[in-house]
């Protein structure tokens, strides 16, 4: 709230600027990301406050929104579990929290009835929330099979990615991520999911958590060390922690692969394949390879490539109906009242916002803010649950201010 004072014109009207608004918080997809590590350490998000107005109309900063990098894949959840942000592509973005606007300076409420309002606002309150990050990788292909069945070392071969390759179980204890390049046209990426033992759903080993990197995969390639001895059980323990897990993943599009077939002459190897095509299903391929040789996994490539493609061009059929999850923010103007004891709460966005940009303790603002509840009904409403003229009525969840009725 300002005034001109001015040598010559000593009665020059209030000048009072607004004030600027609060930055918005935004993540940012980025394939430059690969994983949410950094959140571990920086848990708290914020953006800067608008700058204040000042004298002579000046409008205050408006400040520069929050920019956050996160991995393609990130899906953000509020604290209680709503969905609020699904970020799939590189680039995209989301408005996480809004900030708040800037108040009116008091030069802002002039009319030819109020020729020196002595009103203006707080700036308004911006959006405070606690949301959960969450990375789901979308790779094209997840591999996945029993511990030391050559998933890391098959990736290796095929792709970028340098992971650690040990003949124990349990060598990988993160996926890992690798592009392939196929003929250099087009690229897949895959994700070498470990863990997976029988009873992987219920927590044995490093659990079933890894799932969720292949829930949105397009197709799962499945190896199988060809020295098992018992092929079948081997197939079989996963395919049961696939249908275990809270989607069911054996339903997805599958390759199964015998590995590390090298050592095995042709009726061998013909002996093995027949056993396990005794008991995949019927369409599911059943291939075999060595990744040390290279036998085999050209063609393993070449199949893999087919049906990603077949699922890619199912999916982004599916995606044209449905779009892109967006940010549900409550509606506006509803809101609340509620009566405990003697107490009296209102809550809601938009009373809220309104109640935040008002100077309590200020007579012309608060007579404001009695108008606006007025206008919203909510001034109704608390009289017919009781309050009286003169009741004291907070509003906010937390409490913003302290009004009377
Ligand atoms: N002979 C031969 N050995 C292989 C082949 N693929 C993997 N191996 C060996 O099998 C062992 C296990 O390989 P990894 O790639 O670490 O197996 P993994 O499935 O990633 O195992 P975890 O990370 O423990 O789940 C290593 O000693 C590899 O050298 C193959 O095609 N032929
Ligand atoms: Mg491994």
């Amino acid at each position: 709230m300002s005034f001109r004072h001015d040598k010559f014109k000593p009665l020059g009207g209030p000048d009072g600027g607004d004030g600027g608004d609060g930055g918005d918080i935004v993540l940012v997809a980025s394939r430059n990301q690969n994983t949410l590590a950094n959140f571990r350490y920086k848990k708290l998000l914020k953006a800067e406050n608008g700058g204040v107005g000042g004298q002579s109309k000046k409008h205050g900063k408006s400040a520069p929104d929050l920019l956050v990098q996160v991995p393609v894949g990130t899906v953000v959840n509020s604290d209680d579990g709503e969905l609020l942000a699904d970020l799939v592509k590189d680039g995209q973005s989301e408005v996480i929290a809004y900030g708040g606007k800037g108040g009116f300076g008091n030069a802002h409420f002039i009319s030819s009835v109020r020729q020196a309002p002595r009103v203006a606002e707080n700036g308004e309150r911006g959006d405070q929330l606690e949301v959960q990050l969450e990375l789901k990788m979308i790779a094209d292909v997840g591999i996945i099979g029993l511990p030391n069945a050559g998933k890391s070392t098959f990736l290796s071969v095929v792709s970028n990615a340098k992971p650690e390759i040990a003949n124990y179980p349990f060598t990988t204890l993160h996926p890992n991520l690798g592009v392939v390049d196929i003929d250099g046209k087009t690229s897949l990426l895959l994700a070498d999911i470990p863990g997976l033992i029988a009873g992987a759903h219920t927590g044995k080993g490093l659990g079933d958590e890894f799932l969720r990197h292949v829930e949105r995969t397009n197709v799962l390639v499945h190896l199988i060390d060809v020295y098992n001895e018992d092929l079948k059980a081997a197939y079989q323990t996963i395919m049961h922690e696939l249908k275990s897990y809270k989607v069911e993943l054996d339903k997805e599009p599958q390759i199964v692969v015998l590995t590390k077939v090298e050592g095995l002459d042709e009726k061998q190897l013909d002996a093995k394949l027949k056993q396990l095509k005794a008991i995949v299903p019927k369409n599911t391929p059943v291939l075999a390879i060595s990744s040390p040789s290279g036998e085999g996994v050209k063609e393993l490539l070449r199949e893999l490539q087919k049906l990603v493609d077949k699922m890619r061009a199912k999916k982004a059929k599916a995606a044209a109906k449905d779009s892109l999850p967006v940010i549900k923010l409550k509606p506006e103007d509803t809101w609340t009242v509620k009566k405990t004891g003697e107490e009296f709460v209102v809550t809601g966005r938009k009373i809220e916002r309104f109640a935040s940009r008002t100077r309590f303790g200020d007579y012309h603002a608060e007579q404001r803010l009695r108008d606006i509840m007025r206008k919203m009904g909510i001034a109704a409403e608390l009289s017919r649950q009781g309050a009286q003229s003169g009741q004291k009525i907070s509003i906010g969840s937390p409490e913003i201010g302290q009004i009377e009725l």
